[in-house]
């Protein structure tokens, strides 16, 4: 490697870790999309990709590459927004990996290290996806796809999907619980801590499923009590939004960020996915839960409020969009972390009394085209005779 060689890389990354992102123009819906997205493969620090000595890479070739950058969880920690990314290297092992900012839309710069996770479970062999809930109990609680083989099945490629659980206080000490057991789910995936107590016990969000990628019968997104943190057990799961036929969330769904409470309930934006002759598409969707039974869910907006759009499109696994973090700023902004097609990591915003009134004003799904025409045609109805009014033919 010539030095030359290392600091021109150097300098473009300082260049790309320092620019200036910026709204692009509201595009109609709730959620404002900020233009550059703000963590991709080219963020990762080069000492995590090349051997920076001279004698034994002499060519400043990659010896360890990072193939993409995506599904973050999200925190304000100390004053600073804080990403716990999904960071997949070349050989297919995800990871986790911090990333840092003063802003919520800029400047995301990754700690020295990767997080290195206690392993304790010698079966697991990749972990991604992490929720990160700032628990009212006082500390920060990760919970993450603990993805091994299945030991049952001949086949090479056969998975099973499990929920690993973390807790740490300040984002790079990290303790490890046990794996969360679903007595009635053979797989997991998606498994979201609630941030507050319910009925004195920890509460989660699951997702029930028969197969690694099918739900098979699972109904949508579940939820549950659990008496020990330590060693959490998970018998009933609780339907709360449903997977409904011909809707965005036909194929299957899952919780993504922890719920943001708000005056009127707990807001959720969640991923759901129906199957087109293209394969699966992934959107963001979102629902309210009740403030006294975060288990119950008090309004759906029928529709995506997100899907991928563009360059988004594009990627290891297109046409998805996927969040698993949110963050609500000091000026009660809410910016939503989503990766497209599990490749980068962009960021969306909208004011929370804006996100609010979308969840609560938005009519839900009607669920045949019959009744959607009718449900436009009342709105339609109702602008005609306001837009007569205006022009004084009322
Ligand atoms: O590839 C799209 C997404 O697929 C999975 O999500 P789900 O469990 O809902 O199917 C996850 O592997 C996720 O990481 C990925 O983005």
């Amino acid at each position: 490697m010539s030095r030359a060689e290392y600091h021109v890389a150097a300098a473009r990354q300082r260049a790309l870790l320092s620019r200036p992102n910026r709204p692009l123009a509201a595009g109609g819906g709730v959620l404002t999309r900020w233009r550059h997205p703000i963590l991709t493969r080219d963020h990762i620090p080069l000492t995590w990709i090349y051997d920076l000595d001279p004698t034994s890479n002499p060519a400043f070739l990659p010896r360890l590459g990072v193939n993409s950058v995506f599904n973050a969880g999200a925190i304000k920690l100390d004053g600073q927004y804080c990403l716990v990314a999904r960071v997949e290297g070349v050989d297919r092992k995800s990871f986790f990996a911090v990333a840092r900012s003063e802003s919520p839309t800029e400047g995301f710069v990754f700690d020295d290290y990767p997080v290195q996770l206690p392993d304790t479970v010698p079966e697991e062999v990749d972990v991604y996806d992490m929720r990160l809930t700032a628990h009212e109990d006082g500390w920060i609680y990760g919970v993450f796809c603990s993805e091994a083989k299945d030991p049952d099945d001949p086949d090479v490629a056969a998975a099973v999907a499990g929920a690993g659980l973390v807790r740490t206080r300040d984002l790079v000490t990290w303790e490890r619980h046990a794996n969360i057991v679903t007595l009635r789910s053979p797989q997991q995936r998606n498994v979201v801590l609630h941030p507050e107590f319910v009925d004195g016990k920890y509460a989660f969000y699951t997702r029930p499923m028969d197969g690694f990628i099918g739900a098979g019968g699972g109904g949508g997104i579940g939820f549950a009590l659990v008496d020990e943190i330590a060693r959490p057990v998970i018998d009933i799961e609780r339907l709360t939004s449903e997977r409904r036929f011909h809707t965005v969330a036909e194929a299957k769904n899952g919780a993504g960020a922890p719920p943001i409470k708000s005056e009127r309930g707990w807001l959720h934006v969640a991923h759901g996915v129906r199957l087109t002759a293209d394969g699966l598409r992934y959107v963001l969707y979102a629902f309210a839960t009740a403030l006294d039974d975060p288990g119950r869910v008090i309004a759906e907006p029928g529709g995506y409020l997100l899907a991928p759009l563009g360059g988004e499109r594009v990627g290891d696994v297109g046409n998805v969009v996927f969040s698993n973090g949110a963050v609500v700023s000091d000026d009660a902004v809410c910016h939503v972390y989503y990766a497209s097609s599990d490749t980068r990591l962009h960021v969306a915003s909208a004011r929370l009394a804006d996100l609010e009134d979308y969840v609560f004003a938005t009519p839900p799904d009607a669920l045949r085209s019959a009744d959607c025409v009718a449900q436009r045609s009342a709105m339609i109805r109702r602008n005609l005779a306001i837009l007569r009014l205006e022009d004084g033919r009322g």
